[in-house]
Protein backbone atom coordinates (compact mmCIF):
# COMPACT_ATOMS: atom_id res chain seq x y z
CA UNK A 1 0.00 0.00 0.00
CA UNK A 2 1.49 3.41 -1.25
CA UNK A 3 1.33 6.43 0.93
CA UNK A 4 1.03 9.87 -0.77
CA UNK A 5 3.91 12.60 0.13
CA UNK A 6 2.64 15.32 -2.08
CA UNK A 7 -0.52 15.62 -3.65
CA UNK A 8 -1.58 18.28 -6.45
CA UNK A 9 -5.00 20.12 -5.92
CA UNK A 10 -6.06 20.72 -9.68
CA UNK A 11 -8.80 23.33 -8.64
CA UNK A 12 -9.53 26.84 -7.09
CA UNK A 13 -11.87 28.60 -4.11
CA UNK A 14 -13.58 26.43 -1.46
CA UNK A 15 -12.54 22.72 -2.85
CA UNK A 16 -9.05 23.51 -2.90
CA UNK A 17 -9.38 24.93 0.57
CA UNK A 18 -11.08 21.74 1.87
CA UNK A 19 -8.88 19.40 -0.08
CA UNK A 20 -5.88 21.22 1.25
CA UNK A 21 -7.40 20.57 4.90
CA UNK A 22 -8.00 17.49 4.44
CA UNK A 23 -4.40 16.60 3.56
CA UNK A 24 -2.73 18.78 5.62
CA UNK A 25 -4.57 16.20 8.72
CA UNK A 26 -3.13 12.92 7.30
CA UNK A 27 0.23 14.94 6.90
CA UNK A 28 0.43 14.76 3.05
CA UNK A 29 2.04 17.67 1.85
CA UNK A 30 0.10 20.05 -0.94
CA UNK A 31 0.70 21.65 -4.12
CA UNK A 32 -1.82 24.38 -4.95
CA UNK A 33 -1.96 25.84 -8.64
CA UNK A 34 -3.97 28.74 -9.58
CA UNK A 35 -4.65 31.02 -12.17
CA UNK A 36 -3.47 34.83 -11.74
CA UNK A 37 -6.95 36.11 -10.99
CA UNK A 38 -6.88 33.37 -7.60
CA UNK A 39 -3.35 34.92 -6.42
CA UNK A 40 -5.01 36.30 -3.62
CA UNK A 41 -7.24 33.71 -2.30
CA UNK A 42 -6.94 32.25 1.09
CA UNK A 43 -6.28 28.99 0.72
CA UNK A 44 -2.95 29.28 -1.25
CA UNK A 45 -1.28 30.57 2.23
CA UNK A 46 -2.26 27.27 3.57
CA UNK A 47 -0.65 25.09 0.69
CA UNK A 48 3.00 24.32 1.15
CA UNK A 49 3.69 25.23 -2.47
CA UNK A 50 1.58 27.46 -4.88
CA UNK A 51 2.22 27.42 -8.69
CA UNK A 52 0.60 29.99 -10.96
CA UNK A 53 -0.59 27.77 -14.49
CA UNK A 54 -1.76 30.87 -16.17
CA UNK A 55 -3.75 33.94 -16.78
CA UNK A 56 -7.55 33.58 -15.72
CA UNK A 57 -9.58 32.34 -18.12
CA UNK A 58 -9.94 28.47 -17.39
CA UNK A 59 -9.37 27.15 -20.41
CA UNK A 60 -5.63 28.60 -19.99
CA UNK A 61 -5.05 27.97 -16.18
CA UNK A 62 -7.92 25.33 -14.46
CA UNK A 63 -8.90 23.27 -17.41
CA UNK A 64 -5.22 23.44 -19.03
CA UNK A 65 -3.87 20.02 -18.52
CA UNK A 66 -0.11 20.88 -20.02
CA UNK A 67 0.14 23.45 -17.28
CA UNK A 68 -1.36 21.12 -14.28
CA UNK A 69 0.92 18.52 -15.59
CA UNK A 70 4.14 20.65 -15.96
CA UNK A 71 2.78 21.97 -12.76
CA UNK A 72 3.19 18.03 -11.04
CA UNK A 73 6.45 17.38 -13.00
CA UNK A 74 8.03 20.24 -11.46
CA UNK A 75 6.78 19.61 -7.45
CA UNK A 76 6.79 16.00 -7.90
CA UNK A 77 4.11 14.97 -6.30
CA UNK A 78 2.39 11.44 -6.21
CA UNK A 79 -1.25 12.10 -6.97
CA UNK A 80 -3.86 14.82 -8.21
CA UNK A 81 -6.64 15.85 -7.04
CA UNK A 82 -9.45 17.19 -9.35
CA UNK A 83 -11.59 18.42 -7.00
CA UNK A 84 -15.16 19.04 -8.96
CA UNK A 85 -16.12 20.77 -12.39
CA UNK A 86 -13.33 21.44 -14.41
CA UNK A 87 -11.43 18.60 -15.31
CA UNK A 88 -12.84 16.43 -12.34
CA UNK A 89 -15.27 14.34 -14.76
CA UNK A 90 -13.04 14.48 -17.81
CA UNK A 91 -11.74 10.62 -18.34
CA UNK A 92 -8.47 11.83 -20.79
CA UNK A 93 -7.72 14.28 -18.24
CA UNK A 94 -7.17 10.99 -15.69
CA UNK A 95 -5.83 8.82 -18.65
CA UNK A 96 -2.97 11.55 -18.84
CA UNK A 97 -2.16 11.88 -15.42
CA UNK A 98 -1.72 7.99 -14.67
CA UNK A 99 0.10 7.72 -17.88
CA UNK A 100 2.33 10.43 -16.52
CA UNK A 101 3.04 8.41 -13.47
CA UNK A 102 0.50 10.23 -10.96
CA UNK A 103 -1.80 9.16 -9.16
CA UNK A 104 -5.59 10.00 -9.75
CA UNK A 105 -7.48 10.37 -6.90
CA UNK A 106 -11.00 9.33 -8.68
CA UNK A 107 -12.27 6.23 -10.14
CA UNK A 108 -10.16 4.70 -13.39
CA UNK A 109 -10.69 6.87 -16.45
CA UNK A 110 -12.57 3.88 -17.99
CA UNK A 111 -15.46 4.19 -15.44
CA UNK A 112 -15.48 8.16 -15.85
CA UNK A 113 -15.81 7.49 -19.32
CA UNK A 114 -18.67 4.90 -18.69
CA UNK A 115 -20.67 7.57 -16.26
CA UNK A 116 -20.06 9.93 -18.69
CA UNK A 117 -22.08 8.20 -21.42
CA UNK A 118 -25.19 8.50 -19.73
CA UNK A 119 -27.12 5.85 -22.05
CA UNK A 120 -24.12 3.48 -20.72
CA UNK A 121 -24.23 4.62 -17.33
CA UNK A 122 -27.97 3.45 -17.26
CA UNK A 123 -27.29 0.20 -19.07
CA UNK A 124 -24.80 -0.84 -16.06
CA UNK A 125 -27.11 -0.06 -13.51
CA UNK A 126 -30.04 -1.59 -14.81
CA UNK A 127 -28.01 -4.74 -15.47
CA UNK A 128 -27.03 -4.16 -12.19
CA UNK A 129 -30.93 -4.20 -10.50
CA UNK A 130 -30.94 -0.22 -10.41
CA UNK A 131 -33.97 0.97 -10.77
CA UNK A 132 -34.03 2.99 -13.83
CA UNK A 133 -36.90 5.87 -15.44
CA UNK A 134 -39.33 3.80 -18.58
CA UNK A 135 -37.55 4.45 -21.38
CA UNK A 136 -35.84 3.72 -25.07
CA UNK A 137 -33.05 1.22 -23.17
CA UNK A 138 -30.47 2.72 -25.37
CA UNK A 139 -29.51 5.15 -28.22
CA UNK A 140 -32.32 6.23 -30.60
CA UNK A 141 -31.69 5.27 -34.59
CA UNK A 142 -32.95 7.11 -36.82
CA UNK A 143 -36.11 5.11 -38.25
CA UNK A 144 -39.09 7.44 -37.69
CA UNK A 145 -41.79 4.68 -37.50
CA UNK A 146 -39.87 2.96 -34.85
CA UNK A 147 -38.90 6.03 -32.86
CA UNK A 148 -42.98 7.06 -32.91
CA UNK A 149 -44.00 3.31 -32.27
CA UNK A 150 -41.30 3.65 -28.91
CA UNK A 151 -42.55 6.70 -27.95
CA UNK A 152 -46.42 5.52 -27.96
CA UNK A 153 -45.28 2.54 -25.57
CA UNK A 154 -43.45 4.33 -22.96
CA UNK A 155 -45.92 6.97 -22.96
CA UNK A 156 -46.28 10.93 -23.13
CA UNK A 157 -45.06 13.61 -22.00
CA UNK A 158 -41.20 12.19 -22.61
CA UNK A 159 -38.16 13.86 -22.22
CA UNK A 160 -35.21 13.28 -25.17
CA UNK A 161 -31.74 13.24 -23.44
CA UNK A 162 -28.85 13.75 -25.32
CA UNK A 163 -26.27 10.39 -23.64
CA UNK A 164 -22.95 12.55 -23.91
CA UNK A 165 -25.18 15.48 -21.76
CA UNK A 166 -25.60 15.55 -18.02
CA UNK A 167 -26.86 18.44 -15.82
CA UNK A 168 -29.95 19.46 -17.83
CA UNK A 169 -27.53 20.15 -20.60
CA UNK A 170 -29.20 18.59 -24.00
CA UNK A 171 -32.76 17.77 -22.54
CA UNK A 172 -36.01 18.20 -24.48
CA UNK A 173 -39.55 17.37 -23.17
CA UNK A 174 -41.88 16.45 -25.97
CA UNK A 175 -45.96 16.93 -24.85
CA UNK A 176 -47.18 14.57 -27.44
CA UNK A 177 -46.66 12.72 -30.50
CA UNK A 178 -46.72 15.85 -33.44
CA UNK A 179 -43.73 17.66 -31.65
CA UNK A 180 -41.80 13.73 -31.17
CA UNK A 181 -39.51 13.97 -34.83
CA UNK A 182 -38.82 17.60 -34.90
CA UNK A 183 -37.64 17.03 -31.23
CA UNK A 184 -36.01 14.21 -32.00
CA UNK A 185 -33.77 16.08 -34.36
CA UNK A 186 -33.29 19.10 -32.77
CA UNK A 187 -31.84 17.76 -29.78
CA UNK A 188 -29.78 15.52 -32.17
CA UNK A 189 -28.42 18.54 -34.00
CA UNK A 190 -28.10 21.05 -30.84
CA UNK A 191 -25.98 17.78 -28.71
CA UNK A 192 -23.61 16.92 -32.04
CA UNK A 193 -22.93 20.93 -32.07
CA UNK A 194 -21.98 20.49 -28.03
CA UNK A 195 -20.78 17.51 -27.34
CA UNK A 196 -19.82 16.21 -30.23
CA UNK A 197 -21.68 12.96 -29.99
CA UNK A 198 -25.35 13.64 -31.12
CA UNK A 199 -26.61 10.48 -29.57
CA UNK A 200 -30.39 10.84 -27.86
CA UNK A 201 -32.33 8.60 -25.79
CA UNK A 202 -35.83 8.69 -24.82
CA UNK A 203 -37.59 8.40 -21.20
CA UNK A 204 -40.81 8.90 -19.94
CA UNK A 205 -40.73 12.52 -18.52
CA UNK A 206 -41.31 12.71 -14.69
CA UNK A 207 -43.62 16.16 -13.83
CA UNK A 208 -42.85 16.50 -10.31
CA UNK A 209 -40.05 14.45 -9.35
CA UNK A 210 -37.75 15.20 -6.04
CA UNK A 211 -34.00 14.99 -6.25
CA UNK A 212 -32.15 12.63 -4.54
CA UNK A 213 -28.90 11.19 -4.77
CA UNK A 214 -27.21 8.42 -2.96
CA UNK A 215 -23.19 8.99 -1.90
CA UNK A 216 -21.05 5.85 -2.52
CA UNK A 217 -17.48 5.03 -1.33
CA UNK A 218 -15.63 2.05 -2.82
CA UNK A 219 -12.10 0.89 -1.78
CA UNK A 220 -9.49 -0.71 -4.15
CA UNK A 221 -10.38 -4.22 -2.42
CA UNK A 222 -14.06 -4.57 -4.12
CA UNK A 223 -15.73 -2.97 -0.69
CA UNK A 224 -18.26 -0.12 -1.00
CA UNK A 225 -20.19 1.23 1.65
CA UNK A 226 -23.11 3.94 1.21
CA UNK A 227 -23.43 7.09 3.43
CA UNK A 228 -27.03 7.56 2.77
CA UNK A 229 -28.51 10.39 0.71
CA UNK A 230 -29.35 13.71 0.16
CA UNK A 231 -32.09 15.69 -1.39
CA UNK A 232 -30.78 18.43 -3.77
CA UNK A 233 -34.14 19.40 -4.91
CA UNK A 234 -34.39 22.94 -4.19
CA UNK A 235 -32.77 24.12 -6.97
CA UNK A 236 -32.93 27.09 -10.13
CA UNK A 237 -31.73 26.61 -13.81
CA UNK A 238 -30.16 23.74 -13.05
CA UNK A 239 -27.97 25.20 -10.20
CA UNK A 240 -28.44 24.04 -6.76
CA UNK A 241 -29.21 26.25 -4.23
CA UNK A 242 -30.15 24.18 -1.20
CA UNK A 243 -29.21 20.74 -0.02
CA UNK A 244 -30.41 18.62 3.00
CA UNK A 245 -29.55 15.51 4.65
CA UNK A 246 -31.11 12.63 5.16
CA UNK A 247 -34.00 13.15 2.38
CA UNK A 248 -37.17 14.24 3.98
CA UNK A 249 -39.69 11.67 3.94
CA UNK A 250 -38.27 8.73 3.30
CA UNK A 251 -39.00 5.40 5.34
CA UNK A 252 -35.89 3.47 6.82
CA UNK A 253 -36.75 0.66 4.75
CA UNK A 254 -36.67 2.64 1.74
CA UNK A 255 -33.29 4.25 2.53
CA UNK A 256 -31.85 0.40 3.58
CA UNK A 257 -33.19 -0.72 -0.27
CA UNK A 258 -31.79 2.40 -2.14
CA UNK A 259 -28.34 2.09 -0.27
CA UNK A 260 -27.97 -1.58 -0.50
CA UNK A 261 -28.93 -1.11 -4.79
CA UNK A 262 -26.48 1.22 -4.81
CA UNK A 263 -23.89 -1.01 -3.15
CA UNK A 264 -24.14 -3.46 -5.48
CA UNK A 265 -24.37 -1.45 -8.43
CA UNK A 266 -20.80 0.04 -7.40
CA UNK A 267 -19.74 -3.97 -6.54
CA UNK A 268 -20.73 -5.13 -9.88
CA UNK A 269 -19.06 -2.45 -11.93
CA UNK A 270 -15.87 -2.24 -9.93
CA UNK A 271 -16.10 1.36 -9.07
CA UNK A 272 -13.56 3.02 -6.63
CA UNK A 273 -13.53 6.38 -4.97
CA UNK A 274 -15.95 8.55 -4.04
CA UNK A 275 -19.22 8.81 -6.24
CA UNK A 276 -22.88 9.95 -6.28
CA UNK A 277 -25.60 7.69 -7.88
CA UNK A 278 -28.34 10.61 -8.52
CA UNK A 279 -31.96 9.38 -8.96
CA UNK A 280 -35.18 11.32 -9.40
CA UNK A 281 -38.14 10.28 -6.33
CA UNK A 282 -41.49 10.55 -7.47
CA UNK A 283 -44.58 8.45 -5.43
CA UNK A 284 -42.20 6.39 -3.51
CA UNK A 285 -40.17 5.26 -6.45
CA UNK A 286 -36.70 5.86 -7.08
CA UNK A 287 -35.32 6.17 -10.78
CA UNK A 288 -31.99 6.55 -11.72
CA UNK A 289 -30.29 9.36 -13.82
CA UNK A 290 -26.60 9.49 -13.67
CA UNK A 291 -23.86 8.72 -11.82
CA UNK A 292 -21.11 11.43 -10.58
CA UNK A 293 -17.82 10.67 -10.82
CA UNK A 294 -16.55 12.98 -8.39
CA UNK A 295 -16.84 13.86 -4.92
CA UNK A 296 -19.14 17.08 -4.94
CA UNK A 297 -19.87 20.18 -3.49
CA UNK A 298 -22.55 19.02 -1.21
CA UNK A 299 -20.38 16.19 0.07
CA UNK A 300 -20.63 18.65 3.53
CA UNK A 301 -24.11 17.48 4.83
CA UNK A 302 -23.52 13.79 4.33
CA UNK A 303 -20.34 14.67 6.61
CA UNK A 304 -22.52 16.27 9.04
CA UNK A 305 -24.85 13.53 9.53
CA UNK A 306 -22.41 10.64 9.64
CA UNK A 307 -19.57 12.26 11.45
CA UNK A 308 -17.28 10.59 8.15
CA UNK A 309 -14.27 13.19 6.79
CA UNK A 310 -15.40 12.04 2.80
CA UNK A 311 -12.23 13.75 1.67
CA UNK A 312 -10.14 11.79 4.24
CA UNK A 313 -11.54 8.88 3.30
CA UNK A 314 -11.05 9.53 -0.48
CA UNK A 315 -7.45 10.11 0.06
CA UNK A 316 -7.07 7.10 1.91
CA UNK A 317 -8.73 4.78 -0.46
CA UNK A 318 -6.72 6.34 -3.29
CA UNK A 319 -3.91 5.46 -1.39
CA UNK A 320 -4.58 2.04 -1.54
CA UNK A 321 -6.11 1.67 2.16
CA UNK A 322 -9.04 -0.67 2.94
CA UNK A 323 -12.20 0.89 3.93
CA UNK A 324 -12.12 0.13 7.66
CA UNK A 325 -15.77 1.64 7.96
CA UNK A 326 -18.41 -1.04 7.57
CA UNK A 327 -21.74 -0.63 6.63
CA UNK A 328 -23.02 -1.00 10.61
CA UNK A 329 -21.29 1.92 11.44
CA UNK A 330 -22.81 4.28 9.55
CA UNK A 331 -26.01 5.27 11.02
CA UNK A 332 -26.97 8.93 10.04
CA UNK A 333 -27.71 11.51 12.75
CA UNK A 334 -29.83 14.18 12.80
CA UNK A 335 -30.27 16.53 10.36
CA UNK A 336 -27.82 19.29 8.03
CA UNK A 337 -28.97 21.57 5.45
CA UNK A 338 -26.28 23.31 3.28
CA UNK A 339 -26.97 27.03 1.50
CA UNK A 340 -24.91 27.87 -1.30
CA UNK A 341 -23.74 31.40 -0.88
CA UNK A 342 -23.67 32.89 -4.38
CA UNK A 343 -21.56 36.30 -6.03
CA UNK A 344 -25.25 37.39 -7.41
CA UNK A 345 -27.35 39.73 -7.99
CA UNK A 346 -30.32 38.59 -5.72
CA UNK A 347 -32.87 39.77 -8.01
CA UNK A 348 -31.48 39.51 -11.89
CA UNK A 349 -29.39 36.33 -10.65
CA UNK A 350 -26.46 38.69 -13.14
CA UNK A 351 -22.35 37.65 -11.54
CA UNK A 352 -21.36 40.40 -8.96
CA UNK A 353 -17.73 39.95 -9.06
CA UNK A 354 -16.08 42.59 -7.57
CA UNK A 355 -13.45 43.17 -4.06
CA UNK A 356 -14.79 41.91 -0.83
CA UNK A 357 -15.04 44.45 2.19
CA UNK A 358 -16.47 43.33 5.28
CA UNK A 359 -16.45 39.67 6.47
CA UNK A 360 -18.06 38.51 9.11
CA UNK A 361 -19.31 34.74 9.25
CA UNK A 362 -21.33 32.75 11.91
CA UNK A 363 -20.12 29.88 14.06
CA UNK A 364 -21.58 28.52 16.86
CA UNK A 365 -22.49 24.93 17.72
CA UNK A 366 -23.67 22.87 14.24
CA UNK A 367 -22.14 25.82 12.01
CA UNK A 368 -19.93 25.38 9.54
CA UNK A 369 -18.96 27.79 6.75
CA UNK A 370 -16.52 26.53 3.95
CA UNK A 371 -15.12 29.13 1.80
CA UNK A 372 -11.87 30.71 0.83
CA UNK A 373 -13.02 34.31 1.19
CA UNK A 374 -11.24 36.75 2.87
CA UNK A 375 -11.86 40.86 3.55
CA UNK A 376 -9.82 42.38 1.19
CA UNK A 377 -9.55 39.57 -1.33
CA UNK A 378 -10.79 39.85 -4.88
CA UNK A 379 -13.83 37.80 -6.41
CA UNK A 380 -13.17 37.27 -9.85
CA UNK A 381 -15.65 37.31 -12.60
CA UNK A 382 -14.11 34.02 -14.73
CA UNK A 383 -15.38 31.06 -12.66
CA UNK A 384 -18.45 29.87 -10.77
CA UNK A 385 -20.56 32.00 -8.46
CA UNK A 386 -20.45 29.93 -5.85
CA UNK A 387 -18.17 31.66 -3.30
CA UNK A 388 -18.55 29.87 0.21
CA UNK A 389 -21.47 27.07 1.91
CA UNK A 390 -22.84 27.49 4.91
CA UNK A 391 -23.75 24.53 6.79
CA UNK A 392 -26.06 23.59 9.79
CA UNK A 393 -26.80 20.79 11.70
CA UNK A 394 -29.46 20.07 14.30
CA UNK A 395 -31.06 16.76 15.89
CA UNK A 396 -33.87 17.41 13.21
CA UNK A 397 -34.73 19.55 10.05
CA UNK A 398 -36.38 22.44 12.50
CA UNK A 399 -33.53 22.35 14.84
CA UNK A 400 -31.19 22.88 11.51
CA UNK A 401 -33.23 25.38 9.66
CA UNK A 402 -33.29 27.12 13.13
CA UNK A 403 -29.41 27.56 13.65
CA UNK A 404 -29.50 28.03 9.75
CA UNK A 405 -31.56 31.70 10.18
CA UNK A 406 -29.14 32.79 12.84
CA UNK A 407 -25.82 31.94 10.65
CA UNK A 408 -27.52 33.88 7.97
CA UNK A 409 -28.51 36.83 9.83
CA UNK A 410 -24.68 36.87 11.78
CA UNK A 411 -23.25 36.53 7.87
CA UNK A 412 -22.55 39.92 6.69
CA UNK A 413 -20.21 39.90 3.82
CA UNK A 414 -19.64 43.48 1.45
CA UNK A 415 -18.45 44.68 -1.71
CA UNK A 416 -20.23 42.20 -3.55
CA UNK A 417 -24.47 41.22 -3.77
CA UNK A 418 -25.56 37.46 -2.74
CA UNK A 419 -28.15 35.07 -2.59
CA UNK A 420 -28.82 35.73 0.79
CA UNK A 421 -32.62 37.30 0.17
CA UNK A 422 -33.31 34.49 -1.27
CA UNK A 423 -31.78 31.57 0.75
CA UNK A 424 -33.69 33.41 3.85
CA UNK A 425 -37.01 33.52 2.16
CA UNK A 426 -36.37 29.77 0.77
CA UNK A 427 -35.59 28.98 4.94
CA UNK A 428 -38.65 30.59 5.79
CA UNK A 429 -41.15 28.91 3.65
CA UNK A 430 -43.77 26.18 5.40
CA UNK A 431 -43.00 23.60 2.50
CA UNK A 432 -39.41 24.07 2.26
CA UNK A 433 -39.23 23.94 5.95
CA UNK A 434 -41.50 20.39 5.76
CA UNK A 435 -39.38 19.12 2.91
CA UNK A 436 -41.74 18.73 0.52
CA UNK A 437 -40.30 20.14 -2.84
CA UNK A 438 -40.18 19.00 -6.06
CA UNK A 439 -37.29 20.11 -8.54
CA UNK A 440 -39.64 22.30 -9.94
CA UNK A 441 -40.69 24.35 -6.36
CA UNK A 442 -38.64 26.86 -6.34
CA UNK A 443 -38.86 28.42 -9.99
CA UNK A 444 -43.07 27.71 -9.15
CA UNK A 445 -43.02 29.77 -6.22
CA UNK A 446 -40.61 31.90 -6.25
CA UNK A 447 -39.67 33.04 -10.05
CA UNK A 448 -43.31 32.30 -11.26
CA UNK A 449 -43.62 32.57 -15.13
CA UNK A 450 -40.11 32.39 -15.62
C1 LIG B 1 -35.50 14.17 -15.94
C2 LIG B 1 -36.58 14.91 -15.38
C3 LIG B 1 -37.87 14.34 -15.41
N1 LIG B 1 -38.06 13.12 -15.98
N2 LIG B 1 -35.74 12.97 -16.49
C4 LIG B 1 -32.11 17.52 -15.25
C5 LIG B 1 -30.61 17.40 -15.25
C6 LIG B 1 -30.32 16.00 -15.54
N3 LIG B 1 -29.83 15.41 -14.31
C7 LIG B 1 -31.61 15.36 -15.91
N4 LIG B 1 -32.66 16.25 -15.44
C8 LIG B 1 -33.96 15.85 -15.41
N5 LIG B 1 -34.23 14.66 -15.92
C9 LIG B 1 -37.00 12.46 -16.51
N6 LIG B 1 -37.22 11.26 -17.07
C10 LIG B 1 -36.29 16.18 -14.81
C11 LIG B 1 -35.00 16.64 -14.84
C12 LIG B 1 -34.75 17.96 -14.24
C13 LIG B 1 -34.08 18.04 -13.02
C14 LIG B 1 -33.59 16.90 -12.39
C15 LIG B 1 -32.95 17.04 -11.15
C16 LIG B 1 -32.80 18.29 -10.57
C17 LIG B 1 -33.27 19.41 -11.19
C18 LIG B 1 -33.91 19.31 -12.44
C19 LIG B 1 -34.39 20.45 -13.09
C20 LIG B 1 -35.02 20.34 -14.29
C21 LIG B 1 -35.22 19.08 -14.88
Amino acid sequence: MRSFNKVLIANRGEIALRIIRACRQLGIKTVAVYASADKDSAHLRLADETICIGPAPARESYLNITAILGAADLTKVDAIHPGYGFLAENADFAQQVTDSGFHFIGPSPDTIRLMGDKVSAIAAMKAAGVPTVPGSDGLLGDDDADNLKLARDIGYPLIIKATAGGGGKGMRIVEAEAGLLNAIALTRQEADAAFGNGGVYLEKYLTRPSHIEVQVLCDHHGHCISLGERDCSLQRAQQKVIESAPAPGLTPEQRKQIGQSCIEACQAIGYRGAGTLEFLYQDGEFYFMEMNTRIQVEHTITEMVTGVDLLALQLKVAQGEPLNLNQRLIAPKGHAIECRINAEDPASFAPSPGRIDKLQVPGGLGVRWESHLSAGASVPPHYDAMVAKLITWGDDRPEAIARMHTALDELTITGIKTNVPLLKALLADPQVQRGEASIHYLEDTFFPGK
